[in-house]
This record gives C-alpha cells, structure tokens and sequence, in this order.
C-alpha cells in the first residue's frame, strides 16, 4: 500500500489522482489533503478518502473542519502546508499552484519523501536548492508535467534515468547519449495571431485552451506561451541539460508529448491521449506502469487494427493521422525568449521572472490589466531587478515578493 499526500487534491491534477486512487484503493491511500479555498470539495474528499491530515487556507475553514472531523489532524495557511508536508507518507503529489509548491516540496525533501512534482515553479524558482537537496536525501524528482514525464520514458534505458537522485553522479550525465530536448508544445489558443491581434483578447478567450483542460493560472501561461518558458527550466532543472540543448517545437495536435535525440541521431517520442491521468499514474506508480485501458475482449478481429483502439487509446488512423510541428513565434510569445534569458542569466533571474508573472496572471485575471501586459511588465521588472542569487527558500521567497511589489508598481 503506498501513502499518497496530495497537496492541492481539489484542483485539476488533485481530483485526477484522487480517481486513480478511487479505482486502485488496494494499491494506494490518500493519507493527506490540502486546498487553499474549495473547502465543499474538500469535505467530501475527507469522507470518502478518510485521510489522517488536511490542510485549508484559513484557520476559519480549519475550525469548521476540525467540528465535523475531530480524530482529523487540521493545518491551516502557508505554516500548515509545510507542517502536513513532514507527515510520513510514500511519496508527496506536489499539485499545488505557483511559487507556494516550494516550502512544501523542500520540507517534504527533507524528510526524505520521493515527490511527484506538477508544481512547476518550485523548480523554476528553487531549482538548485531542490535538486541539490535531492541529491543529499536520496528523494526522487517524478514528473507529472505531461512533456517531462514524456522525456523522463525516453531516457529510461538509455544512458540513465533522470530527475535528482539518478543524476547523483552527474560525471556519469555528462557522459550519457543524450544530445538535444525537443519540447513540444500545443502553442494556446493564440498560435497564429500577431501582437496587436492579442492586445485586446478578454479573459474568456485566454482561459479557452484547444488541448487541455487546467487550472486557470497555468491556462493563462499556455496562453501567453510563459508555460513553455517555464518548462524549458524545468527541464533544465530535472534532466540535467542546458538550455540550449532543449529546443520547444510546436504541435498543435498535443499527441507527441515530447522528445529526445541521441548522439547517433536517433529521435525517440512519447505519444499519447491528451491525458493527465498518463503522467499522473507512471508518477505515482513508478516504476510500474497502470492499466487505465480496457484489455481486448476474446475474439477481437485480427484482421482489423481499429477494432483494437478503445476509448482512450490512441487512434493514429483518425486522431493522430496529422502531427504537425513548426517553431514558435517567439517575436510575439516574448515569454519563451524571457525565459530563456532568465535561465541563462541565472541566480536570481528565473525567481524575479516566475514571481512577476504570477503576479501579473493573477491581476490578469481580476480583470485589471491587459493580456500583453504580463509579457511587457515581466520584461520591464527583469531588466530593473538586480538581486543577488537566493541560497535559501526564505530568500527566494523574498525575492519572489519583492518582484511583485516591483510588476504591480509597474502598473501603476
Ligand atoms: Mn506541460
């Protein structure tokens, strides 16, 4: 039985793990949740996951729980998500949304959990920190991000795994095969349109992914194509590859989750359904791999290939006859190249980035500010930021903070 907390269990990712879960209870237990405001959900994820610990927002919300649950152990605030993160579990789902995945995951680090990481700005801000870390308790980094768990199976076998503790010996990375990342991306509901076609797109219109179905703050970074800024440093972070090796390439059809290219020129591709439930599974799972396909019923014809594609499975005859990939136009979706900068410049660039766009998504989405205010402010606060590179989580936080207050003053 392996002991699941999952932090952020009623967002998107948490009430697809909590599916799995639900279909698989002699294999897993949820024996922590946490959310920030959906506290109905929440409730009834107690009752029917009976987890040992939860984690609210507010003390309010927090003492109603505790009421109607007494042998429940209630955390509350930002102090209760790295309390409940040092509970003994077998691995930390970490699907927390921005910056506030961090102290969590560094707690639950420190205790030596494995994690299941979908919180990607934990990496992109404490990347060092957290690897390093990693390194020293022998925790493993298990992707949930569709694209990295795509490039975590195409490294296995060949020439070492990935994500913390299998580059331990990182004499041993520099040697492996691998030559170049190529990340896809499905390029958000604005692929085509030039600058002056997004200044005036609304709310409604950026939350409106093609492929994916998310939370509303990442939907806002596929929007603006940050989301792949992001993911290029989150590669960078999990596989050990600078960013120059890791070029995005946009696939609009989001089948081909992404790549790797070996010395010898050999390209392998993880493919697939536009799925969570896929990365989450492997995360959860690893090394083993879930049935989440119906198996063939007798007498199948075998004559017929599609009579093998069932619900879910992948239907390269309809589906996926078009893969397409092009370059993205990195004129109009500045974020790609912000975030490439920030990666090159390092120390605390990646921090100040992540924090003012998080600030920046968020005022975006009360309605404040408009669209391509979030790439033009992000770069106006990286080029006024000079901060020395944080070394500890309370001085990325601080930095991160600072970098608010800087985008909002923007603005103003
Ligand atoms: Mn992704």
């Amino acid at each position: 039985m392996k002991k699941i907390l999952i932090m952020g269990s009623t967002g998107s990712i948490g009430t697809q793990a909590l599916e799995i879960i639900r279909n698989n209870r002699e294999r897993f237990a949820a024996c922590g949740l946490t959310c920030r405001s959906r506290v109905e959900t929440l409730i009834g994820q107690i009752r029917e996951f009976s987890p040992e610990a939860v984690s609210v927002g507010t003390a309010e919300d927090a003492a109603r729980i505790q009421a109607e649950f007494p042998g429940l152990k209630v955390y509350y605030g930002e102090a209760g998500l790295v309390e409940i993160a040092k509970m003994d579990c077998d691995i930390v789902l970490n699907s927390l949304m921005g910056i506030s995945g961090l102290a969590p995951t560094y707690t639950a680090i420190s205790q030596g959990r494995d994690i299941a990481l979908a919180n990607k700005e934990t990496l992109v801000a404490g990347g060092a920190l957290v690897t390093e870390l990693c390194r020293q308790k022998g925790s493993r980094l298990l992707p949930v991000d569709s694209e990295h768990s795509a490039i975590f199976q195409c490294l296995e076998g060949n020439g070492g795994s990935a994500c913390g503790r299998a580059y331990a010996d990182s004499a041993e990375s520099l040697q492996r095969p691998l030559r170049r990342i190529l990340l896809t991306a499905s390029g958000g509901p604005f692929r085509g349109r030039s600058v002056e076609e997004m200044r005036d797109v609304t709310i409604e219109q950026a939350l409106n992914h093609p492929k994916w179905s998310m939370g509303s703050k990442i939907t806002i970074d596929s929007a603006t194509m940050m989301n792949k800024g992001l993911e290029v440093i989150e590669a960078k972070w999990l596989f050990d590859v600078p960013a120059d090796r890791i070029d995005v390439h946009v696939h609009p059809q989001s089948i081909v989750h992404s790549m790797v290219e070996f010395c010898d020129g050999s390209v392998i591709a993880q493919m697939g359904m536009p799925d969570m439930k896929i990365p989450i599974s492997l995360a959860l799972n690893y090394p083993d791999r879930m049935q989440l396909l119906p198996d063939f019923a007798d007498g199948y014809g075998h004559d017929d290939p599609e009579s093998r594609v069932t619900d879910g499975s992948l239907d390269l005859f309809t589906t996926g006859r078009e893969l397409t990939f092009e370059k993205p136009d990195r004129k109009v979706f500045r974020c790609i190249d912000l975030a490439y900068e920030a990666l090159r410049e390092g120390g605390a660039a990646p921090v100040v980035m992540n924090g003012a766009n998080e600030e920046l998504v968020a005022m975006f989405l009360a309605g404040k500010i408009g669209f391509l205010d979030i790439p033009e402010t992000i770069e106006k606060v990286m080029e006024k930021a000079d901060f020395p590179a944080p070394h500890t989580v309370e001085e990325i936080l601080e930095t991160d903070r600072i970098s608010r207050v800087m985008a909002k003053e923007i603005l103003d």
